[in-house]
């Protein structure tokens, strides 16, 4: 490119801008400072100046060493990467977040069950097959409670490839397709109105697991809460995953009739324990709560016991039993009743210490892990012991709906002391488990036993250290923490209050996501990050190394339908564009491309139903647009290659400028255009 001394910049930074070159050296910038990914980075030997210079601003800013190492194990370099995603609940907000670790930078929001408009997630016109996905019985429910994301498995190890979410408030199961990062299904449970141990993968995704929590009249049934015991229920559903399909099939999925006792959270066997479904549960008392009536409030009714059951579901015979006929029809979805459940010996229960939360398996599957909220032990059961005492008919009791319950002693492994209010259980490569105390405000660290504590050398069934965390944690996740191989090295505490961490944004605080170093062993394991999270409340995250990921740069040819995800024959090409009309319904095909959509002028009638169809013809990555249509509820993400279809009444008329939405270039101000809705006392509609 030719260009004088007086405009050469300028003509070459506006030509880069026009035809979308992201050339950093035509702004004159100085990048060599910049250092990007994959580049050679020199050792650091600070000389004496530095390191005064490096005093002086610890000083200055009143930073201690400890800090110093903590900012030094986290900054990221720009254009470095970072090694782990962790995708995170958004709890109340519906979506689904994907964070950098070590940086905690968030990378992307992913809309799950809640529109949102930089996604254009819900906002393509009447008949959004995204609001359509979110309709129960034919109301539109435009949230979520998103509790538990869980990463596709491949003999127990995260493959990269899916993401499940399920949503307690509405009891549904969202699918997320990790190449493009958009939610591809929702399915929502036949059975219950709300859900929580949802979700949750066998070590090879044949299934998605979603257990319930409160009973309710399964299938949107009715009875009064003095026939609690007798017609309210649980239920656990076996999502069955359709890998070629990518979606959810829900003509092979089924359900398993629980008593009304609280199901909580699920986990899956692996290695010697695959095969089997933990869940918990609460309110064994069965307490119908009712303050107002003069009764114990549900919290006070449903801890009374000191014993709750953890379920013990052997999901390969209960699939049998379901291809083999045995289930009974509810709300048109095969549930498999407890009849069934005790005849076949399909579910097992084990008492557990009152009020538990989490269940975890270990990586080697031996051991399940069950903290009770309530009592400062986790309660450690053996998978062997477990399969004894079942061959064994080590089952002297039964509940109070015939479920045998195994013998406490026959199936505990051990119980280990950690503090107060026990919820959530991790994993690393050293040996250690990784336990949650919400009212101690701490991450505890233990020592497993069994093969870890001969392969570790370690004391088995100890507590090792405790780091306080700010404050209240919840869950907590580690690198590939929920794998048959953890990394270690980086934890995150997701600690539910914040109170004087951050700044104050008003009465509504952030939730902290705490950073943990895990990777030396012993009673070192110092927070190194505080990431405020002012969008939600997020419960849980799976923490997944970065170079699994095989997202897409951009969409793998113009004319992609991510709904489909495959080339659609809709979609317009370059020299295709126009508007035809077929009576009163009308077709736009449009393309859109730095820094014009074609056509510019669209002119219909009131009353017009109009289907537009955009492809955006760009091949370069990250040139995105958008395109929205004021005073319609539209807008649209167009990312490149990606091809959308949207319908609207043209109900309104007069002059609309629709435009992109995504500063795309230095001519993006001018990518618009004008909807022209001709009114009908000026011969539009007729
Ligand atoms: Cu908040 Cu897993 Cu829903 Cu525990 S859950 S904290
Ligand atoms: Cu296209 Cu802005």
């Amino acid at each position: 490119m030719k260009r004088t001394a007086s405009t050469g910049i300028g003509v070459a930074v506006c030509m880069a801008m026009v035809v979308g070159m992201a050339a950093p050296e035509a702004f004159g910038q100085d990048t060599r400072r910049r250092r990007g990914a994959g580049q050679e980075v020199r050792p650091v030997d600070l000389t004496p100046e530095q390191v005064a210079q490096l005093t002086k601003v610890a000083n200055d800013r009143r930073l201690n060493v400890d800090d110093l190492l903590a900012a030094a194990k986290t900054f990221m370099p720009s254009g470095r990467h970072d090694e782990y995603v962790l995708f995170s609940s958004g709890g109340q907000s519906g979506q689904v977040f994907a964070i950098g670790v070590p940086s905690m930078r968030l990378l992307r929001s992913i809309a799950v069950f809640t529109p949102e408009s930089w996604q254009g997630y819900g906002f393509a016109g009447d008949n959004d097959p995204v609001l359509e996905s979110l309709k129960i019985n034919g109301r539109l429910v435009s949230w979520g409670d998103t509790h538990h994301p869980a990463l596709s498995e491949t003999k127990g190890e995260y493959d990269g490839d899916w993401l499940f979410i399920g949503d307690k408030a509405n009891a549904r199961v969202a699918v997320i397709d990790l190449r493009d990062w958009e939610t591809k299904q929702i399915v929502k449970n036949p059975l219950t109105v709300s859900d929580h141990g949802a979700a949750f993968v066998t070590p090879n995704t044949e299934y998605v697991i979603e257990g319930g929590q409160y009973a309710t009249v399964l299938g949107y049934g009715y009875a009064p809460p003095e026939e609690y015991q007798k017609h309210y229920r649980g239920m656990v559903t076996l999502w069955k995953f359709d890998r070629v399909r990518g979606r959810i099939d829900e003509a092979n999925s089924f359900a398993l009739e629980l008593p009304p006792y609280w199901q909580d959270l699920a986990d899956a066997g692996k290695g010697p324990s695959d095969g089997w479904i933990f869940i918990n549960s609460f309110n064994v008392e069965m307490a119908a709560g009712g303050v107002e009536r003069g009764n114990p409030p549900f919290e006070a009714g449903a801890s009374k016991r000191d014993m709750d059951y953890l379920h013990i579901i052997d999901w390969r015979k209960a699939e049998a039993a379901f291809k083999a006929g045995k289930a009974k029809a509810i709300n048109g979805f095969p549930v498999l009743m407890l009849d069934t459940l005790i005849a076949d010996g399909i579910m097992y229960f084990a008492p557990e210490p009152k009020s538990p939360h989490g269940v975890d398996v270990t990586p080697n599957g031996q051991y399940m892990i069950v903290a009770g909220k309530l009592d400062p032990h986790v309660t450690v059961y053996s998978i062997d012991k477990i399969k004894a005492a079942i061959a064994g008919k080590k089952h002297s009791t039964k509940d109070a709906y015939g479920v045998p319950v195994l013998d406490f002693d026959a199936v505990v492994e051990a119980q280990v002391e950690l503090g107060l209010g026990p919820l959530h259980t991790q994993f690393d490569d050293k040996g250690y488990a990784y336990t949650s105390l919400f009212l101690d405000s701490a991450v505890a660290r233990w020592t497993l036993g069994g093969e870890y504590a001969s392969m570790h050398k370690q004391t088995p069934w100890k507590l090792v250290t405790k780091t306080p965390v700010q404050y209240n944690i919840g869950h907590l996740a580690a690198a590939e923490g929920d794998t048959v191989s953890p990394d270690g090295k980086y934890l995150i505490s997701m600690s539910k209050w914040a109170v004087d961490r951050f700044l104050t944004t008003g009465p509504l605080l952030p939730q902290n996501f705490q950073l943990l170093d895990i990777s030396e062993g012993g009673t070192t394991m110092p927070v190194i990050y505080d990431m405020p999270l002012g969008v939600g409340e997020p419960h849980y995250a799976q923490m997944i190394k970065a170079d699994k990921l095989k997202s897409w740069k951009v969409y793998p040819e113009i004319g992609w339908n991510p709904h489909t995800q495959r080339l659609d024959p809709r979609a317009p090409k370059k020299g295709d564009e126009g508007v035809t009309r077929d009576g009163s319904r009308v077709l736009v095909k449009m393309t859109a491309v730095r820094s014009h959509f074609f056509p510019e002028h669209v002119e219909v009638n009131e009353g017009d139903v109009v289907t537009w169809r955009i492809t955006a013809i760009e091949s370069a990555q990250d040139a995105t647009h958008g395109f929205c249509i004021g005073g319609y509820n539209i807008n649209l993400s167009l990312e490149p290659g990606e091809f959308v279809e949207f319908t609207f009444t043209a109900d309104r008329p007069g002059t609309y400028p629709f435009y992109c939405t995504e500063f795309c270039s230095a001519l993006h101000l001018e990518m618009m255009g004008y909807l022209h809705v001709k009114p009908r006392s000026l011969g539009g509609g007729e």
